[in-house]
């Protein structure tokens, strides 16, 4: 212990210092705290292929992996910082510098970023700093030069060594909880203050589903707590109500803002839609379906009165994304909607609070801008967006797709069920058959039929035989066209293929 009291003091002041300053970002700007700006700055300058192969392995793991990475870089620094600080001194604070430096520009390169947001990195560099030399000091007494390490072997400077470093890790636990939950929303969500107005149709409830019935199929609904998320956004934008406001200009002959009360005053329509996302692989879990609460987007655009020459509009948000939805398709009569509320709840952080964009029929990367301030009508061959910029096809309907939920890997012998949801959403779903050892294709019974913009649940019988078995699934969707067979890549416009599971049956 007496060679690690200087390094683990290191990682240990060095974290205390990251967790004091996230928590100071809480208060301020979660996105300029150190470790999410960091994170975001490696987001941004990861290239597209492995961004690509991150969220389709990882899934939504993504960005636990990488606040982790980021923390780990903090920890070996710190325990490097650590290791010099007795030896060179003056090296070891131009280590904690030029972390602090690393953070602050971090904080200060991302977009909307103001000059206060360095504050949390210097929080946590002037913390660090100060730590990296008091804590050892203190547990040997008052002198923290190197040749006193000897005093270690004394049990009195030992026990303030692990009670002192057990402290200050609870310490940086409770100041990173803090922090934290300004980065998942959890606390304080800004849209608890909205009153929801009530749409001028509702909708009669959900029918009941197949899942009161069948073990293992996902539910008609998702529960927004289970729902996906994907952005780029590290920490979800804090969007302040009072301050928010929605732009509608570019190619329009009247160019406006309005206010959320503004849009709350609109006549709202409650609509049932699946929502997917193009990183979704075969039979991956990148889908959810609800109930969502909007204003209708055509109407918002009329009022602007787009020109001529206009094909398309650019949605985007303050974590710098931005979205390419075609005119035609936003003007086409289907339900794409502002929406400010899903499941009957405001919006949650991570899902676009206050409001965002949903179109029914293309996958979230060009029709579901979330924390949305602005609709720019404008052309495809003038503007571009953030995923078209990194090689993804810039149109993106989504292909008709049929996951197994059940099972996956293993079944018991005897009287069992094949069981999924299937989508192509705005097609909606006409069949779906399920195909067990390569026999032949038998068609599923269909849970209830919410419309064309919402997945289908499916069941199909199976007496399962002990041994190996292979159960392929298909759609086919309500214009009669069956799914595409030819396995691709999500890149450039989503997946293909049919599901295909492999099981175990005992
Ligand atoms: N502001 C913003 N909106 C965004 C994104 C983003 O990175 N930033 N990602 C899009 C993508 S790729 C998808 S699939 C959906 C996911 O929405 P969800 O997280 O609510 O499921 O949001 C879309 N809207
Ligand atoms: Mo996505």
């Amino acid at each position: 212990m007496r060679n690690a009291l200087w390094p683990l003091s290191g990682v240990l002041a060095a974290l205390v210092g990251a967790a004091a300053g996230h928590a100071a970002a809480h208060l301020l700007n979660p996105a300029a705290s150190p470790v999410v700006a960091v994170g975001a700055v490696v987001i941004d300058a990861t290239p597209a292929p492995v961004k690509e192969w991150a969220t389709s392995t990882l899934g939504t793991a993504d960005k636990a992996v990488l606040v982790a990475g980021v923390i780990l870089f903090v920890a070996l620094f710190g325990a490097l910082a650590g290791w010099l600080a007795p030896r060179r001194r003056s090296l070891a604070i131009g280590l904690v510098a030029v972390l602090g430096v690393i953070s602050g520009a971090a904080a200060l390169s991302r977009p909307e970023a103001g000059p206060l947001d360095v504050l949390p990195a210097l929080v946590a560099t002037v913390l660090g700093r100060c730590l990296l030399f008091a804590f050892p000091g203190w547990v040997l007494g008052g002198d923290s030069r190197a040749d006193d390490l000897a005093r270690l072997a004394n049990p009195q400077a030992r026990r303030r060594f692990l009670i002192g470093g057990a402290g200050l890790a609870a310490a940086g636990g409770a100041l990173a909880l803090l922090g934290d939950r300004s980065l998942t929303g959890l606390g304080g969500t800004a849209s608890n203050a909205v009153r929801l107005p009530v749409p001028d149709e509702q909708l009669p409830p959900l029918p009941a589903g197949l899942e009161g019935r069948f073990q293992g199929i996902s539910p008609l609904r998702t529960p927004t707590a289970d729902f996906y998320r994907i952005d780029i956004a590290l920490a979800a934008p804090r969007v302040d109500l009072a301050g928010w406001t929605l732009r509608i200009d570019g190619l329009v002959d009247r160019p406006y803002s309005i206010t959320f009360d503004e849009l709350l005053a609109m006549p709202m329509i409650e609509r049932d839609i699946t929502l997917t996302c193009v990183s979704n692989p075969v039979g991956g879990d990148l889908c959810g379906s609800t109930r969502w609460l909007g204003v209708r987007v055509d109407e918002l655009l009329r009022r602007a009165g787009p020109q001529q020459g206009a094909d398309m509009v650019l949605s985007s948000a303050p974590d710098g994304f931005s979205a390419s939805t075609p005119l035609e398709v936003l003007l086409d009569g289907r339900d794409a909607m502002i929406a400010v509320a899903m499941d009957g709840e405001p919006l949650t952080r991570i899902h676009g609070a206050p409001a965002r964009l949903l179109t029914p029929g293309l996958y979230g990367y060009v029709g579901a801008t979330k924390w949305l301030t602005r609709l720019e009508v404008t052309s495809f061959a003038k503007s571009t967006a953030y995923w078209t910029d990194r090689g993804w096809s810039p149109r993106g309907p989504v292909k008709t797709a049929c996951r197994i939920d059940t099972p996956r890997t293993s079944a018991a012998a005897g009287e069992t069920h094949i069981a999924g949801v299937a989508w192509a959403t705005h097609r909606g779903i006409a069949k779906v058959e399920v195909s067990v050892d390569d026999g032949p294709w038998q068609e599923a019974e269909l849970g209830p039929d919410v419309g064309v913009d919402y997945w289908r649940q499916w069941v199909l019988p199976w007496r399962a035989e002990r041994g190996q078995h292979r159960l392929v699934a298909r759609a086919t969707d309500g214009e009669g066209a069956v799914q595409s067979s030819e396995i691709r890549d999500v890149v450039p416009d989503g997946a293909e293929g049919y599901h295909v599971v492999n099981v175990l049956v005992a």
